[in-house]
């Protein structure tokens, strides 16, 4: 690749003393580039520059497991200009007639020029090694993800927890104090995936780093603070009830609670879902999430409101939003991100916070509004008349 950087580059000499060199590297790289195009005839070479050329040429001769029922001559794009009887125009490519060009419009945007068998529009966070076989990668493949907003001085709040967490789960830090290399006295750490932004909200990581996309292979996701007791709590229990009540979005119990039964608020009044208000600890299924995600707004970090518009992601919403009591959890009250703002007219850092959580309540549930109204505007239909808020 380098000999064929320098000879795209050998157009512009600029020293005299270099030109020598660049002579030789040309001439080897106009033999390697003979020697291939010998090797490898039915490669287009006035289409495509050389190195793309080289690459499809060799993987042809390996051919995955999964294909092996399959003849070579798949891997070769069919609408491709037969380039065996057209090497001479290298502007020949772009006066190719359209529709032999591969356009799929059901393609993720952007990709439609990809024929659809290549395209993998979902990813994972599972961690991979340098060598071996791709396919020997993966010993497990979490079902699960749960992700912790944290600061190093709540270490060994999150170490409890993160040990409430079987195998089954992939564990995600999302740091805001910058401090990440330091997690690494804790054994799980190294299998853990840290991303590190100072000062930044968990919804503000969510946006980021959670895409529907890439979070795809977990049946559910927990978004979860960093000050949460999780002495009575069971991860795989908690999944065998949200699983078998269906819930969608789903929160332990966040009060120790007497009774050790499940019950699901069936009938919530304004004060039950006022109980979910702070969704410290929340958890959502694939669907429910790939909706949130996109209500999630970039600019309201703080995520309030949120809370009351999430039924709007899963129907119907009283069954499929609760509150697991059976499994509950202990919220302690620990300075944290929250003191994490800055003095700002005399006010404490607190107060800073505390102010921008409540414009941003108030924008979010305008922002909301007016979605819908512009809506059924556009439709031509009278809103319903049920208020939202
Ligand atoms: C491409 O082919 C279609 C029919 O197959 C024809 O109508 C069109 O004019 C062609 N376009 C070019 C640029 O040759
Ligand atoms: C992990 O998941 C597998 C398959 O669902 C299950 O058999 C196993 O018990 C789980 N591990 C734990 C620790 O619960
Ligand atoms: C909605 O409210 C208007 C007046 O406020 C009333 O005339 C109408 O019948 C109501 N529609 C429904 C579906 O309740
Ligand atoms: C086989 C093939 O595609 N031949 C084409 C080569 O290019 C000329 C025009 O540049 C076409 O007319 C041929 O059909």
């Amino acid at each position: 690749m380098s000999k064929m950087g320098t000879l795209g580059r050998s157009g512009i000499i600029r020293k005299p003393n270099e030109s020598m060199r660049l002579i030789i590297t040309t001439f080897v790289g106009v033999v390697f580039g003979f020697l291939v195009g010998v090797s490898f005839p039915t490669i287009s070479l006035t289409k495509l520059n050389f190195p793309s050329s080289l690459l499809p040429s060799i993987d042809l001769s390996y051919i995955e497991d999964k294909n092996s029922g399959r003849p070579s001559e798949t891997f070769l794009p069919r609408s491709w200009p037969s380039p065996k009887f057209n090497r001479s125009s290298s502007s020949q490519g772009q006066n190719l007639n359209e529709t032999s060009k591969i356009w799929v419009p059901t393609n993720p945007r952007g990709a439609e020029r990809l024929p659809p068998g290549i395209v993998a529009s979902e990813s994972d966070l599972y961690l991979r090694r340098l060598w071996g076989k791709p396919s020997e990668d993966l010993t497990i493949r979490q079902k699960y993800l749960v992700t912790f907003t944290v600061g190093y001085e709540q270490k060994n709040n999150i170490d409890a927890a993160v040990k409430k967490f079987s195998e089954n789960f992939t564990i995600l830090l999302f740091h805001y104090d910058g401090r990440t290399s330091e997690w690494d006295e804790f054994e799980w750490s190294k299998r853990a995936i840290h991303v590190s932004a100072r000062k930044q909200t968990k919804w503000w990581y969510a946006k980021r780093f959670l895409h529907p996309d890439i979070v795809a292979p977990y049946d559910y996701i927990f978004i979860w603070d960093e000050d949460l007791g999780v002495e009575h709590f069971d991860a795989e229990e908690y999944i065998k009830l949200v699983r078998k009540h269906g819930l969608e979005i789903s929160q332990p119990g966040l009060e120790p609670n007497n009774r050790l039964t499940w019950q699901m608020t069936k009938r919530r009044g304004d004060q039950e879902v006022h109980k979910f208000v702070e969704i410290m600890a929340p958890v959502f299924s694939r669907d429910a999430w790939r909706c949130v995600w996109h209500m999630i707004q970039n600019d309201l970090v703080h995520g309030w409101g949120l809370d009351f518009a999430l039924r709007r992601c899963v129907e119907p919403a009283h069954e499929k939003i609760g509150v697991v009591d059976a499994q509950w959890i202990v919220h302690q009250t620990v300075p944290s991100l929250g003191n994490q703002g800055e003095t700002q007219n005399g006010k404490a850092p607190w107060q800073g916070v505390r102010e921008r959580c409540r414009k941003e309540w108030t924008m979010f549930q305008g922002r909301v509004a007016n979605a819908e109204k512009a809506y059924y505007k556009e439709i031509g239909t009278d809103p319903p008349n049920s208020t939202t808020w």
